[in-house]
């Protein structure tokens, strides 16, 4: 994603919600190489201003969204099926950002993992799953499943767990910003996993390794505190963070890939004790460490 780590990244928004947060990733200074939008719906297009566009279904939606059907979202992507792999070509990793609950995003993005797949990126997969209250979390299971088979890892990011952090109180847009706050927080966290310029940098061949042809499920967390004790701290916003399950997802987890961050007052010993306090919670884990030193932190210190 740096320059410096000469790795291609192209990341591909599917539907409504997809293209939305393309928009707002590329907009935050998600270093992609290119941002891809795909959807048959010409409006949300139009609105998409960032990325590369591709118009799908223009035969058969005639410029519509797929109102709600998986099975026509997946038509559109095999329709462009070239087109795709050709915007696609040469990705050392491919990013998927779709809502699982529309007939664009649930049916489409399995289509686009799989292309992206056969041309040889490793692909991660972000699976917006819906509020309960959209009724839609069958058929967004079922989309997931059949993503989780053709992309190297889906992480699922669901809506719901976001509302229960919130106040009853919370409005339509608090809700939805929220939710899209935790997506976006996730994907700049993955932007610094790939950098060069670390203290210790995370592998990219050692993650492709540990991931490809692992079509499982990860889990995808950024979290930032400040003041004293800021290790202990660290690993607590870990397991609160509404994406975990209280913690059990780490706990259980087999493989973590940590990118810890700090200002340049950042002890060893701090790292040290955060790594230990870490493997004594997920003490099955492998673990791949890289640390960065960013002074734009202040006192924080992240992951
Ligand atoms: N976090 C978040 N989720 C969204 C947003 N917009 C939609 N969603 C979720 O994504 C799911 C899919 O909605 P859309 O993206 O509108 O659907 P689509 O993929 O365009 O599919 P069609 O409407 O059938 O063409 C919804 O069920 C919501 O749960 C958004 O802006 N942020
Ligand atoms: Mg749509």
């Amino acid at each position: 994603m740096n320059p410096e780590s000469n790795l291609c990244v192209k990341m591909v928004g599917v539907g409504c919600a997809g293209l939305r947060l393309l928009d707002r990733v590329a907009a935050a200074g998600f270093p992609a190489s290119s941002f891809l939008a795909l959807d048959s719906d010409c409006e949300q297009l139009q609105r998409c201003q960032i990325a590369e566009r591709v118009q799908l279904g223009e035969t058969n939606r005639r410029g519509w969204g797929c109102s709600g059907d998986e099975g026509e979202g997946a038509n559109c992507v095999r329709a462009a099926r070239d087109r795709i792999a050709g915007k696609l070509m040469g990705a050392d990793l491919v990013v998927i950002v779709a809502g699982m609950g529309g007939g664009m995003g649930g049916g489409g993005a399995p289509v686009v993992a799989e292309i992206a797949s056969e041309g040889g990126a490793l692909v991660v997969a972000l699976a917006i799953e819906p509020f309960d209250l959209e009724g839609h979390n069958e058929t967004a299971q079922i989309a997931v499943n059949r993503l989780t088979q053709v992309a190297d890892t889906v992480v699922r990011m669901p809506n719901q767990n976001v509302m229960e952090t919130l106040g009853k109180g919370a409005s339509v847009p608090e809700c939805m910003e929220a939710a899209n706050g935790h997506v976006l927080e996730a994907l700049m966290g993955l932007s610094r996993l790939a950098r060069a310029d670390g203290e210790l940098n995370v592998d990219f061949a050692h993650v492709r390794r540990l991931m490809t042809g692992y079509h499982g499920e990860s889990s995808l967390v950024t979290v930032e505190v400040a003041g004293d004790a800021r290790p202990r701290a660290l690993l607590e916003a870990i397991l609160k963070h509404p994406y975990l399950n209280t913690g059990s997802e780490l706990r259980n987890c087999e493989g973590l890939i940590v990118s810890l961050v700090g200002d340049e007052y950042m002890s060893m010993e701090e790292v040290n004790e955060f790594v230990t306090h870490l493997k004594a919670t997920a003490a099955r884990a492998k673990l791949i460490l890289g640390v960065h030193v960013d002074n734009a932190m202040g006192k924080g210190m992240g992951a």
